[in-house]
């Protein structure tokens, strides 16, 4: 070999040598950097990244409520119609239904018998005085009937109850009920005056008020006198009256004299051209006399020209019974009653005592009060209030 085929020998173990030490550190460079990601505890800090932060889903914005005002449409006026059936009024029959429910079982019983024997006479006076009818007219009717039962004029209990009724009528006929009004006063350009007297709570005030109510309807006007200055609520209570019923009050002080308080109503009405005063009393005072004397003034008083007093009327609370005779006397004699108005009639078993006022005391029963409203005062008929208390026809 020659030193030439030598060199070239030595040049390729050179480049041999030569690409192996490159491939060997390249391999070793690779290797490291894979495992360095794996191992734990070298030299190479740890890096740890924070794991991913999960953000809260971001809401979409909730849209605000619309809110849709109801459209509110005015109410439309409403409009009342009146029921095409008129409001039925009660009979006075219906209206007077405890005076009859008290006499009804009794009547009921003397109906139910074969005839008429002594238990029917018994029951009848029984009747009769429980709805005080009073004893002396009781005893003359049941006389009159036992005459006609001897004479066989009536032979059956239904008869008997309808020949009572018929007497108790007639001795209910016969009376003038007309509310006294004198037109010649009137148009001579004086003044009717019409007085309401009574003890108190019998009804004079309200009593006032639905007179004054009827005869303004019926087209006169009306001036109210506010008389019992004794208690200062009364003038405010025949105020609402006048009201009421369209009427004019006039009214004095409290503790002031009644009498001139009617005075002045009587020169009111004259100067306005009414025609009418109706006159409110007091129903009590300090003591009686003072009452009747009051009363008698009063009286006199207000038919000092230009005024009248055409009409005295004695008001009777129906429930008072025979108590109301008493009172009616002695108002009658200072007063000088004309008439009689009989109150709470609808409340009371008593009507009877109508008979003992006219035959006792003769004075007509004009008016009779059948409630607290206005409309509930009417003119007393026999034919129905009897009927209606032994409940015939
Ligand atoms: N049920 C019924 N109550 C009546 C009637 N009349 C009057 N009243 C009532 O009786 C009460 C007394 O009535 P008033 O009118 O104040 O009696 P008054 O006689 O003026 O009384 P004084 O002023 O106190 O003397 C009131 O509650 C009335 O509503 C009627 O006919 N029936
Ligand atoms: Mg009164």
């Amino acid at each position: 070999m020659n030193a030439q085929t030598l060199i070239i020998i030595l040049l390729v173990v050179a480049v041999v040598f030569g690409l192996g030490v490159v491939v060997v550190s390249r391999r070793r460079s690779m290797s490291s950097s894979s495992s360095s990601s794996s191992s734990v505890g070298t030299a190479m800090p740890e890096i740890r990244t924070a794991p991913p932060r999960i953000e809260p889903p971001v809401l979409a914005p909730v849209p605000e409520p619309i809110v849709v005002e109801p459209v509110v449409e005015p109410a439309p006026e409403q409009i009342v119609v009146e029921p095409l059936v008129e409001e039925r009024t009660p009979s006075f029959r219906e209206r007077m239904g405890k005076a009859a429910a008290a006499m009804a079982g009794v009547l009921g019983g003397v109906r139910s018998r074969q005839g008429i024997g002594n238990d029917t006479w018994d029951d009848l006076e029984e009747a009769l005085l429980r709805a005080d009818v009073g004893i002396g007219v009781t005893t003359a009717l049941l006389d009159g009937l036992r005459e006609r039962v001897k004479s066989k004029a009536i032979q059956t209990p239904d008869e008997l109850i309808a020949a009572l009724a018929a007497d108790m009528t007639a001795r209910l006929h016969g009376a003038d009920r007309s509310l006294r009004f004198d037109e010649s006063l009137a148009s001579a350009g004086r003044v009717n005056v019409w007085l309401f007297v009574g003890v108190n709570g019998v009804g004079k005030t309200t009593t006032i008020g639905k007179v004054a109510a009827q005869q303004m309807a019926g087209g006169r006007s009306v001036i109210l006198a506010a008389g019992d200055t004794f208690r200062a609520a009364a003038a405010e209570q025949l105020g609402t009256w006048a009201d009421r019923s369209g009427a004019e009050l006039v009214r004095g002080a409290e503790g002031g004299d009644p009498s001139s308080v009617i005075y002045d109503g009587v020169q009111r009405a004259n100067a306005k051209g009414v025609a009418l005063v109706l006159g409110d009393t007091a129903g009590r005072l300090q003591n009686k006399s003072n009452l009747i004397e009051e009363l008698r003034k009063v009286r006199r008083v207000a038919s000092k020209d230009p005024g009248e007093v055409t009409e005295v009327l004695l008001v009777i609370d129906a429930t008072t019974g025979q108590n109301g005779l008493a009172q009616a006397r002695e108002f009658t004699e200072a007063a000088g009653v004309t008439g009689v108005v009989l109150t709470k009639l609808d409340g009371s078993a008593k009507g009877g005592i109508v008979f003992a006022i006219e035959t006792e005391l003769g004075l007509p029963v004009k008016l009779v009060g059948l409630g607290e409203t206005i409309a509930d005062l009417v003119q007393f008929d026999p034919n129905e209030f009897v009927g209606a208390l032994l409940d015939v026809a």
